[in-house]
């Protein structure tokens, strides 16, 4: 590297360091540590290594950058400013305050440049698997022998925070097996987290740990700017394996009293150790939000260098794109994301008998036919979710083409990574696991509802139907824990026709992520008297049975209980009853107030059975009536015996109903 870029590089970390200070002095709040202790790399990497255009920040084939470690916001948020992102000086100002781009930790979506959602430690390196893993997809597709488009790196910063969280590990151990070799993720290795030295807590080999996990590791320190550059050279080189660029930093790197103290993790420096740092980096001391002018000429002569980059790759996808038009085709599906009119779901009808498992296994297979882009997997239970997608092969190091992805048991890593996928552009993601162990992934839910994304999840044996397996197979809060995630739909099918049109809603839903509670156990497909049914249910709920004039009483269920309250109202014959399936609560508590009194006058008693806790059921009852739900965990047994020893038996209910009307 030329002297003059070292000195522009170093002058960007200058630069860093002093944004930093202030914003997080003025802000009188944030973590000053980790961006101070890692400008260099910052400078090196958003200067000299990444392929990007900070002008075009949403260009497909652009070098992927996470800051898992996302306390550090402030490092990404200088950096962007500095290389040209649309980030203003004014924005870095008002860090940390209501309505900036520029939030306590950084939020995608929020902040252009933002790769995703970092924060919650760990996730961030787990979705820069998903993002390489789908950069292997579509290199698969769409690079010919002539023509390569897709072609990109992807990056991630950890601490030892991120290496201590062991969404990581189960993300990291996925990644050596499939052989990511265009994932390179640095180690601010500094030794210093919240509570002190990472003596107390973390004194493991981690390296050590990557290399059985099969990743190539490399180390070196996080100042020598020409060793960095190496070292990512090397990792390049690598094809085969992940590489782990282990740096020894300092946190608070040019602090003379905070330096290397845990203090510096997250709180102001103070005004006079500001004073001193400036001091001792050579900055004026009175200068605000001092940028050195080398840095400026340095990114504002990248712009061209990464211009003309783009316009390269440009004029290749030009190329690629006369040379192949139906290659093109299928790319413009791909990165629309259509919702593909011809789509061939199964038709099912009344008196069938399937679980809404299996009627979910002829739906997505039908899908992923007419949707190329549709690929994921299961946590090691695709036979039992039934979610393998047939003759379509498994996604392997070995087998890019296969969109069977094979998780492992790895429910919180396949979560991160599935949000990966979603991130990186040009696919639609599913992933599945049972029901009871969502809790396994409620993080990277979390984040996928937070940051908008559309991953469908799959949640199979969705109730204490699972029988014999007991209590700990039987998931009883899971419905409600899903449920109170805000962006997040949740939808329970109470037979395959149900599921089926459900489905169609899934498929051009792209405001957010959809978890499917599936049922293990055959459901009968009932008759719906409601001839408007197919559009009411894309409304949460719609009338299943009604009765002639004002109800006496509302049964309203979900999923496998609908039969149920079928089998109820018939006991109930004497009694005027309307029974309403409420497939998606969020989505009916959502509509105006007179469509939900249309269907649920506030006048009529109501009861509402489902297998689960009746925790938020009130919200649809408003006091008058019951809910007949599972307020306590499961027990062993056959399905059926267990649900009736829980009180969901057709005469109890029945008999318990008789009393209220
Ligand atoms: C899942 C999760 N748990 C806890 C935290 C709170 N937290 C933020 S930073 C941090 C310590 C991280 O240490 P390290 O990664 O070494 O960062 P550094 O001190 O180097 O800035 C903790 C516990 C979090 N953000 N996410």
């Amino acid at each position: 590297m030329k002297n003059e870029t070292m000195e522009a590089i170093r002058k960007v970390a200058l630069s860093v360091r002093t944004l930093t200070m202030d914003a997080v002095q003025k802000a009188n709040s944030g973590h000053p540590g980790l961006p101070m202790g890692c400008a260099e790399l910052g400078a090196v990497l958003f200067g000299e290594v990444l392929r990007h255009n900070p002008a075009t920040p949403d260009w497909v084939n652009r070098d992927r950058f996470v800051l898992s470690a996302g306390h550090g916001s402030m490092l990404l948020y200088s950096l962007l400013h500095l290389s040209g992102y649309d980030l203003s000086l004014e924005e870095l100002k008002n860090f940390r305050q209501l309505g900036s781009k520029t939030p306590g930790h950084p939020e995608h979506g929020v902040t252009v440049g933002v790769e995703t959602t970092t924060g919650p430690l760990g996730q961030g390196l787990a979705n820069a698997v998903g993002m390489a893993i789908a950069e292997t997809i579509l290199a698969d597709r769409f690079n010919t022998k002539d023509h390569t488009i897709i072609d990109h790196y992807t990056y991630a910063l950890a601490g030892d925070g991120c290496m201590m969280e062991g969404v990581t590990s189960e993300a990291a151990s996925l990644a050596g097996h499939l052989g990511l070799g265009k994932l390179i993720v640095f180690y601010d290795s500094n030794k210093i987290t919240i509570d002190g030295s990472t003596d107390i807590t973390f004194t493991e080999d981690v390296t050590r740990r990557y290399q059985a996990y099969g990743w190539q590791t490399l180390s070196g320190s996080a100042y020598d700017i020409g060793e960095i550059v190496g070292l990512i050279e090397q990792a390049k080189a690598e094809t085969q394996r992940p590489t782990l660029i282990v740096l020894t930093s300092v946190i608070a790197k040019g602090s003379p009293h905070l330096a290397g103290s845990h203090k510096a993790h997250g709180a102001p420096l103070g005004e006079e150790e500001v004073a001193l740092t400036k001091k001792a980096l050579g900055v004026p001391e009175t200068a605000m939000f001092y940028i050195d002018p080398q840095a400026k000429d340095y990114f504002g002569q990248k712009q061209i260098v990464w211009a003309e980059q783009q316009k390269q790759w440009q004029q290749e996808y030009t190329e690629w794109r006369q040379a192949n038009p139906e290659l093109y085709k299928l790319w413009q599906r791909f990165f629309a994301e259509d919702e593909p009119a011809d789509l061939k779901l199964p038709d099912y009808k009344v008196g069938d008998a399937i679980a809404t498992r299996s009627s979910g296994h002829e739906i997505l297979n039908a899908t992923a036919q007419g949707m190329p882009y549709l690929i994921g997997g299961s946590a090691d239970l695709a036979g039992s979710n039934k979610t393998d997608l047939k003759g379509l092969g498994e996604y392997q190091k070995t087998n890019h083409s296969g969109r069977n992805i094979c998780f492992g048991v790895r429910e919180h890593g396949m979560g991160a990574v599935t949000n990966g996928l979603a991130l990186h552009g040009g696919l639609r993601v599913f992933c599945a696991t049972f029901l009871v162990f969502s809790d396994y992934m409620r993080p990277p839910i979390r984040l996928a509802a937070l940051m908008k994304l559309p991953v469908i999840y799959i949640f199979t044996h969705d109730s204490i139907f699972v029988g014999e397996d007991g209590p700990t197979h039987q998931p009883v809060e899971q419905l409600a824990a899903l449920r109170i995630i805000p962006d997040l739909l949740v939808f329970r099918p109470a037979d395959a026709q149900e599921h089926v049109e459900l489905w169609k809603l899934v498929c051009g839903y792209k405001d957010g992520p959809i978890a499917m509670a599936l049922s293990r156990q055959n459901l009968a497909v009932f008759e719906k008297q409601d001839p408007d049914w197919k559009k009411q249910i894309k409304r949460g709920a719609y009338i299943v049975k009604d009765c002639a004039g004002t109800p006496d009483l509302i049964l309203i269920a979900s999923g496998s209980e609908v039969g149920l309250a079928l089998q109820v109202a018939a006991q109930l014959e004497d009694k005027k009853i309307r029974v309403v399936s409420m497939p998606c609560r969020e989505l009916f508590l959502q509509q105006p107030a007179a469509r939900q009194n249309e269907l649920l006058p506030p006048e009529v008693t109501k009861a509402v059975i489902e297998a689960g806790v009746t925790f938020g059921w009130q919200d649809i009852i408003k006091g008058k009536g019951m809910v007949f739900g599972i307020d306590r965990f499961g027990e062993s047994g056959p399905g059926k015996s267990v649900a009736e020893y829980l009180g969901l038996k057709v005469t109890k209910i029945a008999a318990d109903l008789k009393q209220i009307t």
